[in-house]
């Protein structure tokens, strides 16, 4: 046992994640239904496999010829039981490959099945971010976000993925299989969420520093909840209602803030940063590394490198009395 131990343990580890709120194994659309059915019936018919062979290898180890039995000696009936024992293990072995051949094109098909219709969003994949354009036939209706897709229950939606520096992979393991985001081409890639929910994704492929603090979630919400959200998103940042937040924006505004991050709706038009519009709307900041709160959005502009260290934001020199204005004015963008 103490030997086996380690092995068990890590041969039951893929279990234990399988009732988290990220897993492949978890699958809350077609796509990633498709792909969580294909791993069952893979574990399936190769542990019947593996339990097989392993029958057959220890009754042939078991087998025993007479001590004074000429060991070159052969018998016609039994190279003849042996030739079909093995010509039958030869043709199932074709079978099952070729069947699970056929059932991972099966699901790949699910997979890049391209429903026509629907919402289209272009992902852009950025160091350490994902920049959400949502596209609309009418341009006053066109709107970008950060971090967070909202998308309608039951609904295809086609995820466009361009990259803005290296190789990303975008990833929302209950909805869909991975799809790269590549500099200087369009992978696409649609997703389907079958339930309401918050499903969270991450990027799949090394990209340096914050990799693993590149995160997003997708909240997959009714219609109605959905174009409520959407009407929110298009409109322009609520003016401040109060002096502290008046003089939030005010600091905002007079700082180098204005030439990364945009606030649609006032003089700030940096495009290379999370679009801040509507940021304290969002569940997360920093790519789903801190709960959008007040205090975190403070700690954030503080000390940026000290939350997500390698992070594509300066370190802004802010007198202390300036910190908390900026921050509630930030909070209330819902
Ligand atoms: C040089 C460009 C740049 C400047 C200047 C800049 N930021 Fe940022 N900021 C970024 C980038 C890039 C991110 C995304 C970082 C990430 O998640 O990896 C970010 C993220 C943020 C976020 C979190 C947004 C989200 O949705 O995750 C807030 C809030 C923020 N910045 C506020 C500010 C404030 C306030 C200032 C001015 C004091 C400022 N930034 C100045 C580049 C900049
Ligand atoms: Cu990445």
């Amino acid at each position: 046992m103490r030997r086996i131990g380690p092995f068990l343990v890590l041969a039951l580890l893929p279990l234990g994640g399988c009732q988290g709120w990220q897993s492949a194994l978890d699958a809350h659309g077609p796509a990633a239904g498709a792909l969580a059915r294909m791993f069952w019936i893979f574990v399936a018919v190769l542990a019947t496999v593996w339990v097989l062979t392993m029958i057959a290898l220890v009754l042939a180890l078991r087998r025993r010829r007479a001590p004074d039995a000429d060991p070159l000696a052969t018998d016609p009936g039994t190279e003849r039981r042996m030739t079909v024992t093995i010509s039958i293990a030869i043709a199932l072995t074709l079978v099952t490959v070729v069947s699970l051949t056929g059932l991972s094109y099966a699901a790949q098909k699910v997979l890049f099945a391209h429903k026509d219709g629907g919402l289209s969003l272009l992902v852009k994949g950025q160091q350490w971010w994902w920049q959400v354009t949502y596209e609309d036939a009418q341009p006053n209706r066109v709107f970008t976000t950060a971090n967070e897709i909202h998308i309608p229950v039951g609904e295809p939606v086609l995820i466009k993925l361009e990259s803005s520096d290296v190789i990303h992979s975008f990833w929302v393991p209950s909805l869909t299989g991975k799809m790269d985001a590549i500099t200087g081409r369009q992978n696409q890639i649609q997703i389907q969420a079958d339930r309401p929910g918050v499903y969270r994704g991450q990027c799949a492929e090394y990209c340096g520093l914050q990799h693993a603090h590149m995160g997003l979630l997708v909240v997959a919400e009714s219609k109605e909840d959905f174009e409520r959200w959407r009407e929110q998103q298009i409109s322009s940042a609520i003016p401040p209602t109060d002096d502290e937040r008046q003089r939030g924006m005010e600091i905002f505004m007079s700082k180098p803030c204005v030439m990364c991050h945009q606030i649609r709706g006032t003089d700030a038009g940096g495009k290379v940063a999370p679009d801040l519009t509507h940021v304290g709307s969002r569940r997360t900041i920093g790519a789903g590394t801190l709960e959008t709160t007040r205090g975190n959005i403070a700690a954030w502009i503080v000390d940026p490198h000290g939350v997500k260290p390698g992070v594509n934001m300066p370190t802004i020199q802010l007198d202390p009395d300036e910190v908390q204005p900026l921050a509630t004015y930030l909070e209330g963008l819902k």
